[in-house]
């Protein structure tokens, strides 16, 4: 089946920098976060060579993106400084040069993007969707893939109470809005992939019913990528604290992929590749 711009439904060629995935499988991004606060494994790689050797143990693990991250969007936390997230990000980056996967930067900063983007990340994830001023330039300058994610708030304050009349329906507008002033700025589609930004100013009712209705998302013809691992929606259902929340981040990875997803961002990869083979077992 093809679309409109002759993309094969279901399997598509994403632009990573240098690389191109097929994803012909769903594929992995592992999480390293550089920063002291992360709520599930903040401060455990907060040095520059654990932050290393985790980033390699996830591509060991397969791995197919690797997200680093130097400031904490967790609910509640605090912003950090441009400079202080610089100084985090860009040792780790120029550790894993040369490293034959693509690696990500978890960024909303322009500057923090063209900076990474010099020492080698072939990926920007934005939880803001590239809307700060500049960073859809920034991202257009290069040949980098790009995350748009949807958030409602700021990560400080963004779970008091958060409100939508239909949530499906505003996460899809602010999704394609943003495919649009990406298409504005010169970013081919074929360097995005949209996300609806689980846990983001969104309650666990936000969450299922924008994972029962994540189909509607793979629609807009862009792969989708989804995080639930670990997240706080786990502990809601489940009583478990971040650190037990595995199997049930498995339950949703396995879930996200039957609903549509095309990446899944997870702590745990070598377990998600489990899944991923379950998955494709069933399906074919
Ligand atoms: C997400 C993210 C997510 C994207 C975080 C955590 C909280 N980026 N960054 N999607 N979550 N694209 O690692 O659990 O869901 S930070």
């Amino acid at each position: 089946m093809h679309d409109e711009k002759g993309r094969t439904s279901g399997l598509f060629h994403l632009h990573v920098g240098r690389f191109r995935l097929a994803a012909t499988s769903p594929l992995v991004m592992g999480v390293v976060n550089v920063t002291p606060d992360s709520f599930s494994d903040g401060g455990r790689f907060f040095d520059r060579n654990s932050a290393l050797s985790h980033a390699r143990r996830l591509i060991e693990d397969g791995a197919d993106i690797v997200d680093i991250g130097g400031e904490s969007s967790r609910p509640g936390a605090l912003p950090v400084s441009e400079e202080e997230e610089l100084e985090r990000i860009l040792p780790v980056l120029r550790g894993l040069e040369g490293i034959e996967k693509p690696i990500s930067v978890d960024t909303r900063r322009p500057a923090v993007m063209r900076e990474a983007l010099k020492a080698g990340a072939s990926m920007i994830n934005d939880i803001d969707a590239l809307t700060a001023p500049g960073a859809l330039e920034a991202v257009a300058a290069s040949d980098c893939a790009v995350c748009l994610m949807h958030k409602k708030g700021e990560p400080a304050t963004m779970q008091r109470e958060p409100h939508y009349d239909d949530v499906v329906r505003e996460i899809l507008d602010f999704l394609k809005s943003r495919l649009d002033a990406c298409e504005r700025a010169g970013i081919a589609r074929e360097r995005i992939v949209i996300d609806p930004g689980f846990g983001f100013g969104k309650t666990l009712e936000h969450n299922l019913t924008l994972l029962r209705n994540l189909s509607k998302l793979a629609g807009l013809g862009t792969p989708v990528l989804v995080g639930w691992s670990r997240k706080s929606s786990l502990g809601r259902i489940t009583g478990r604290p971040a650190g037990e929340r595995l199997p049930a981040s498995l339950a949703m990875a396995l879930l996200s992929l039957q609903a549509g997803a095309t990446i899944l961002r997870v702590h745990d990869v070598k377990e998600t590749r489990d899944v991923i083979e379950v998955w494709k077992a069933y399906r074919a």
